[in-house]
């Protein structure tokens, strides 16, 4: 009787046709937190309402560790830097919406089992560090390079594979400056919280939440495509589990309401008053710029236009979106879509792979609109 790791760390599976969220899902719903879905109001999502996922544990790193960034590989200059040196190099802000590729998981058939996300694994922040292509330039990138890994402080076990938390991008797309990558030090003007990545992480605008690697301490330039787990096993759209699949890379376009009126404690089901109830949101894609958002308030069979506010220069960030609605007594079931400029939009049926990435099945709220209240009514 060996004791394996393949003991602990179960195969990637789907449920059951009518299995329930398992032990195992909720204890992953437990740590890794969506964005309470009012938080949409926010522009910059606050610190602690952003959504989180950790694959394996937050690295313990109190305030004063010492902490190196190695810049190694195909490079001419191996480098290694400190916090300070770090902050002493040129810097950039930007406004980034960042989504988990696995949001909408636990709306599928088949599910996926894993993180059990419905709708609520995005946020927005502002992300302050150093251009990841003035440190590849300055370490000087050599002419074979392909990809560029990164490796965080957090180590694990995942269906049966022990390792760092790493993940590649293209060379082209780590030198890049549209979007420009950045090794970040700050989030909304302070550190980094630990659950963030504190001290430093990635962040790759427009791409799903995977790439934007956490607890950052080593890029690694390499003339040979990356074939770690979370590029190469995790991380791919598959129909069948042998495939090979496409890689998971850029954030498809996604609307979602700020729900209105009020909730029920247990559904979360909305009520609303008859009359005028303005319905409000964000919108977003990391492909091209959002161009287009629509309302439907009849489970998605006549659509309106909303107007969208201007981008503000941030092409980044998800976008505020309105449109005014009038409620008549009854049930309803409100929906939000978002178009970008490529031309992609989202499905009212889901598409499926089997991780349950990148799926951007349009959001269904279903809301009760009371009858109106005789005390309000007409006069006297
Ligand atoms: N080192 C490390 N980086 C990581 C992860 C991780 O588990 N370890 N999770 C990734 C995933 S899947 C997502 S969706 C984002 C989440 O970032 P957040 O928790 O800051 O919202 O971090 C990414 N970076
Ligand atoms: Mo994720």
């Amino acid at each position: 009787m060996g004791h394996r790791l393949g003991d602990t760390s179960a195969p990637a599976r789907l449920a059951a046709p009518d299995e329930g969220i398992g032990r195992d899902e909720l204890a992953l719903a437990t740590r890794n937190h969506g964005l309470p879905l009012e938080a949409l109001r926010y522009d910059v999502t606050p610190p602690g309402l952003h959504y989180v996922l950790t694959h394996y544990d937050i690295p313990y790193v109190p305030e004063d560790t010492p902490w190196r960034l190695a810049v190694a590989g195909r490079v001419r200059r191996p480098l290694e830097l400190g916090l300070a040196e770090l902050r002493a190099m040129p810097r950039a802000t930007a406004r980034v919406t960042l989504e988990c590729a696995g949001n909408g998981r636990a709306l599928l058939t088949p599910r996926p089992v894993s993180q059990p996300w419905l709708v609520e694994a995005v946020g927005t922040a502002e992300w302050t560090g150093v251009p990841l292509r003035l440190l590849l330039a300055e370490a000087g990138v050599a002419a074979d390079a392909v990809d560029v890994v990164f490796t965080g402080a957090d180590h694990g076990v995942e269906r049966g594979v022990e390792q760092d938390y790493q993940r590649s991008l293209p060379v082209a797309v780590a030198t890049g400056a549209e979007p420009e990558v950045l090794v970040a030090y700050e989030m909304n003007g302070g550190p980094l919280p630990p659950q963030h990545g504190y001290p430093l992480r990635l962040v790759v605008p427009g791409w799903y939440g995977m790439a934007h690697v956490k607890w950052l301490r080593e890029v690694t330039v390499a003339d040979a495509p990356f074939t770690g787990f979370q590029q190469a096993v995790a991380y791919r759209l598959r129909q069948e589990s042998g495939e090979e699949g496409e890689p998971v890379t850029r954030i498809a376009p996604r609307a979602l309401l700020i729900p209105p009126g009020f909730p029920d404690f247990m559904s979360r089901a909305r009520v609303v008053r008859p009359g005028p109830v303005p319905l409000q949101g964000r919108a977003w894609s990391g492909r091209a710029p959002v161009t287009r958002a629509e309302v439907s308030t009849d489970a998605g069979r006549t659509w309106h236009e909303a107007e969208l506010e201007p981008d503000g220069g941030r092409p980044w960030a998800w976008r505020r979106w309105r449109y005014d609605w009038t409620a008549d007594p009854g049930e309803h079931v409100l929906s939000a879509r978002a178009t970008d400029a490529e031309g992609h939009t989202q499905p009212l049926d889901q598409h499926w792979n089997r991780g349950g990435f990148a799926n951007n099945l349009v959001q269904r709220v279903p809301v009760l609109c009371l009858e109106p209240d005789p005390a309000d009514s007409g006069g006297s």
